[in-house]
């Protein structure tokens, strides 16, 4: 029996949400970075193999709203809830359940899917803290499963995936075999760019800052050899934080240029000239008008 469905990951920012659909999936499509509300859009991946082809959904960290785009990004979690078979929730608290996980916890009761929650970071915390964690979460009687994993160091992960296909029911392939992501090229240069400038920054920086990709062209380079030609733009909110992201003598940008350039051309698998420009776009953050430029305003199905 052939099994299929969707699966929605979810958690409060910064849990490894990201790290855990890229390791399932075996490819990096979704960025990570150690700043929390890294992932802004939901994020769609598959992976299919002989038994299962399953559907995953990457969302934003659920965090009190500030401006606009934090609120688009809550409404892109709302909607990836929607219709789904199984419902991951990711915590990294080994601590004491707070406040933010007890709103997502509220936020999945409703939903008709399986639940899983998944203990992450195991690599950090001491097996006592993991043990009494799955207690406390299972007093809540919503979960299905509760299981600790290390979503960085790959253990527990491929436990996870049967885990899923357990709770998935007979279904069609919906996507060919090498079907990947629904997210087009654009958005994943624009998005390793985004991972790359904010592994280079610090403070209240990263947030403000958003990539726009205005080109992308192939041409025959050296040789007859495919070459591909990338221009975009790192928007920030403030002259300040221009000059924080070019760095002295333009070495942070250089620095950020040369990583994203290695990522991308492994991604396309060619060579990339990158050419990077910083400019500044006041509050986009809270302009509809930008938001709607940058792709912070549709909320896909
Ligand atoms: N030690 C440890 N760190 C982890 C693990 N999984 C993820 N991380 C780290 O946690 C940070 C956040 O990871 P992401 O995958 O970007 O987290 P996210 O939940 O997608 O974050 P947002 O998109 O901001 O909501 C990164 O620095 C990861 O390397 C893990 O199992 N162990
Ligand atoms: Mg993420």
């Amino acid at each position: 029996m052939y099994k299929s469905g969707f699966v929605t990951i979810v958690g409060r920012p910064n849990v490894g949400k990201s790290t855990l659909m890229n390791n399932m999936i075996g490819e990096k499509i979704s960025i990570m970075s150690d700043k929390p509300q890294t992932t802004r859009n939901k994020i769609r991946t598959v992976l299919t193999d002989d038994e299962a082809q399953i559907v995953f959904l990457d969302t934003p960290g659920i965090h009190k709203a500030k401006n606009q785009l934090g609120e688009f990004m809550n409404v892109e979690v709302d909607t990836a809830l929607e219709g789904m078979d199984v419902v991951i929730m990711i915590t990294d608290e080994f601590n004491k359940i707070g406040p933010g996980d007890e709103f997502i916890i509220e936020k999945i009761k409703s939903t008709n899917a399986k639940k899983i929650l998944i203990l992450n970071k195991i690599d950090k915390f001491e097996k006592e803290d993991t043990y009494r964690m799955a207690q406390e979460f299972q007093k809540y009687n919503v979960f299905d499963d509760i299981m600790p994993i290390s979503a960085l160091n790959n253990q527990g992960v491929d436990s996870l995936i049967k885990l899923i296909k357990k709770h998935l029911n007979e279904g069609p392939k919906y996507f060919e075999d090498d079907y990947i992501t629904d997210r087009p090229e654009k958005f994943v240069v624009a998005e390793i760019i985004r991972e790359k400038t904010l592994m280079y920054l610090q403070d209240e920086v990263p947030h403000g800052i958003a990539v726009e990709v205005d080109e992308m062209k192939y041409r025959k380079g050296k040789e007859g050899k495919e070459l591909m030609d990338i221009r975009a733009n790192i928007l920030c909110e403030k002259k300040s934080h221009k000059s924080i992201v070019i760095g002295k003598a333009g070495r942070k940008l250089k620095g950020i240029g040369k990583a994203a350039r290695e990522d991308i051309e492994s991604l396309l698998g060619c060579q990339v000239n990158l050419q990077l420009w910083v400019k500044i776009s006041q509050d986009w953050r809270d302009n509809n008008y930008l938001l709607q430029t940058l792709g912070y305003n549709k909320h896909d199905k």
